[in-house]
């Protein structure tokens, strides 16, 4: 299943199945949203990618217009959907629409940018508005030293978001993608062990 565009007004698209639990990933435009959830899924997923008009903010041939869906087996049974959000700006309200339906969410960045910890604090802000805020983990998505990821998570700390895990993951490696997956599958269950 690949579709070009999605049918963003279906009901069933959007609401996902139910007991499956939906972890979203977000972060600037070009991050690598899509190509996670493709290393993911393969292409057994909805794409909601056309080519990208606006080369002044990113050179790349495609970008995500819509919300995209895919959906994997953890193992035993456990399935999890995975869903991007578009990375424009002009997308926020699709964004807040995703996070309102997570139970997790990758706040994806590149440490390097020079915005890093703006971009990444106004993402983590607009998770923890949410009414019932997902679950955050940030992605480091290039490739970056300790000392240079250790900066960054001390930044957003500074700017007052607390001690966020970052765990640095490459995401055109499935592999990579799969166990950053599980760390917050994991975390959420602690999470409602401890309820
Ligand atoms: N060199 C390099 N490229 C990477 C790395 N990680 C991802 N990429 C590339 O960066 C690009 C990311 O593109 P997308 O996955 O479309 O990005 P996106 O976040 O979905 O972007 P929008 O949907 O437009 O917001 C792809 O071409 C990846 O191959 C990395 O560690 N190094
Ligand atoms: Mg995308």
């Amino acid at each position: 299943m690949n579709h070009l565009l999605m049918d963003i007004e279906s009901p069933a698209a959007m609401a996902g199945r139910p007991g499956i639990p939906r972890i979203s990933f977000m972060g600037p435009m070009g991050v690598g949203k899509t190509t996670a959830i493709r290393a993911l899924c393969g292409d057994d997923m909805v794409s909601s990618d056309v080519p990208n008009l606006d080369r002044a903010a990113h050179a790349k041939a495609f970008t995500t217009v819509g919300a995209e869906f895919g959906e994997i087996d953890l193992g035993g049974g456990e399935r999890v959907q995975v869903c991007g959000c578009p990375g424009q700006d002009r997308f926020d309200f699709l964004r807040q629409w995703v996070l309102s339906v997570s139970v997790g969410v990758f706040v994806m960045v590149d440490v390097h940018a020079a915005d890093a910890v703006a971009a990444t604090g106004a993402l983590l802000s607009e998770v923890a508005a949410v009414e019932h805020p997902p679950l955050a983990l940030v992605l480091s998505a290039r490739p970056a030293s300790p000392a240079q990821m250790q900066a960054f998570a001390t930044g957003l700390q500074a700017a007052g978001h607390g001690v966020v895990p970052v765990l640095p993951v490459d995401v055109r490696q499935r592999a990579q993608v799969l166990q950053a997956l599980g760390v917050l599958v994991s975390m959420l269950s602690l999470g409602t062990e401890n309820v």
